[in-house]
């Protein structure tokens, strides 16, 4: 239990103990939340999170001396960075040091999910090759993939999908001047031109089921859905009712709506490749992820900038 001379981190949960903890724990008490009380609420300078538990503005409330949230993840829709502005609160997230990344990986899931990696993997472990060819699937040529939310990362993943010589058109709020792709001011009219599309926007309530039974069925039975953002942002009941019933070809998730747990009717279906949110679980990315919430937390409680705050949190300070 921290001393009350010592400031002290709450962590809402593990975030990265090689990193984050070890770092930390040099300078500040680490205090689990369970073990916050009235009297350990004083010393709570900082928040780090990783997405377990949310920051709102009860827990916010507990803490009158708390100066920074430091999200590990780019994406903080379990902060709510609005109330902590209203209270003077910084928060920062971890971008761009996993931009390359998740788009490897996303790259990799739609050619796992259109060249059926995974289950060509299985046809040859399950000995069923020495009864003949796995047969003839789909294909990446000739299609047309839509990004929904060409920010940081969907930039990255234009970028390797020209390399792969495919189109790319995208869909966001806003057309973006320094991208020179065609934009849809509307997600359905791109989901009608389109047979890959790939969700890369952040999660929170302005995102919740942007990808619902309509988008899906323009997408069509040769459609595929490629999701790396946040499980909330497609409606998966009517995505598996799509998958099921072949209104959509095919789908290649790594988040979820209710992670780690996964609707068990996805577990078997053949047309769906499953990761559990890997986007950036590289030894490198998440380094230098917990470095960048171990940087931001010292720089703001030694009263320097914040490095990466959001764009909720007013910075400079009015
Ligand atoms: P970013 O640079 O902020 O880009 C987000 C893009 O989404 C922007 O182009 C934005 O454009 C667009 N957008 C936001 N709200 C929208 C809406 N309601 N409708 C349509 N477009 C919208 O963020 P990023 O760094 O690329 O990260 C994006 C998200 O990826 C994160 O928030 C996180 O949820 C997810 N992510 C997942 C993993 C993983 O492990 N799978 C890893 C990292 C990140 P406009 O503002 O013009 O709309
Ligand atoms: C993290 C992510 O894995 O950065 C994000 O938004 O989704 C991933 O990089 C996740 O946030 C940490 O658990």
């Amino acid at each position: 239990m921290p001393d009350q001379a010592r400031p002290a981190v709450l962590l809402t949960g593990p975030v990265m103990e090689e990193v984050v903890e070890r770092q930390l724990s040099a300078r500040f008490d680490l205090l689990p939340l369970e073990a916050l009380s009235d009297a350990t609420a004083g010393a709570v300078r900082a928040i780090a999170t990783r997405g377990k538990g949310r920051v709102d503005e009860a827990l916010m409330a507990r803490l009158p001396n708390l100066k920074i949230v430091g999200n590990f993840g780019v994406g903080y829709d379990t902060v709510d960075a609005v109330a902590a502005a209203r209270r003077g609160v910084i928060v920062t997230n971890t971008p761009d040091v996993l931009n390359e990344e998740v788009a490897d990986l996303t790259l990799g899931l739609l050619l796992a999910t259109v060249r059926q990696i995974p289950q060509a993997d299985r046809f040859v472990r399950d000995g069923r090759w020495l009864k003949g060819a796995y047969p003839l699937g789909p294909t990446l040529r000739g299609r047309t993939v839509g990004i929904l939310g060409m920010g940081r990362i969907g930039k990255a993943i234009a970028r390797r999908l020209d390399a792969f010589g495919v189109p790319v058109v995208y869909h966001s709020r806003r057309q973006q001047p320094d991208v020179d792709r065609p934009y849809y001011a509307s997600l359905l009219d791109m989901a009608r031109d389109v047979s890959v599309l790939v969700v890369i926007v952040p999660g929170g309530a302005a995102t919740r089921h942007l990808v619902d039974a309509a988008v899906l069925a323009a997408l069509g039975p040769d459609g595929i859905l490629i999701n790396v953002a946040r499980g909330t942002v497609v409606d998966e009941a009517a995505l598996l009712a799509a998958l099921q019933s072949g209104t959509l070809l095919a789908a290649g998730l790594d988040v979820f709506a209710q992670e780690p747990h996964v609707p068990e009717a996805f577990f078997g279906l053949d047309n769906a490749v499953l990761l559990p949110h890997v986007g950036s679980s590289t030894h490198h990315t998440r380094a230098a992820m917990g470095q960048l919430v171990v940087d931001n937390i010292l720089a703001v409680l030694d009263g320097k900038d914040p490095l990466t705050p959001v764009a909720e949190t007013p910075w400079p300070k009015a």
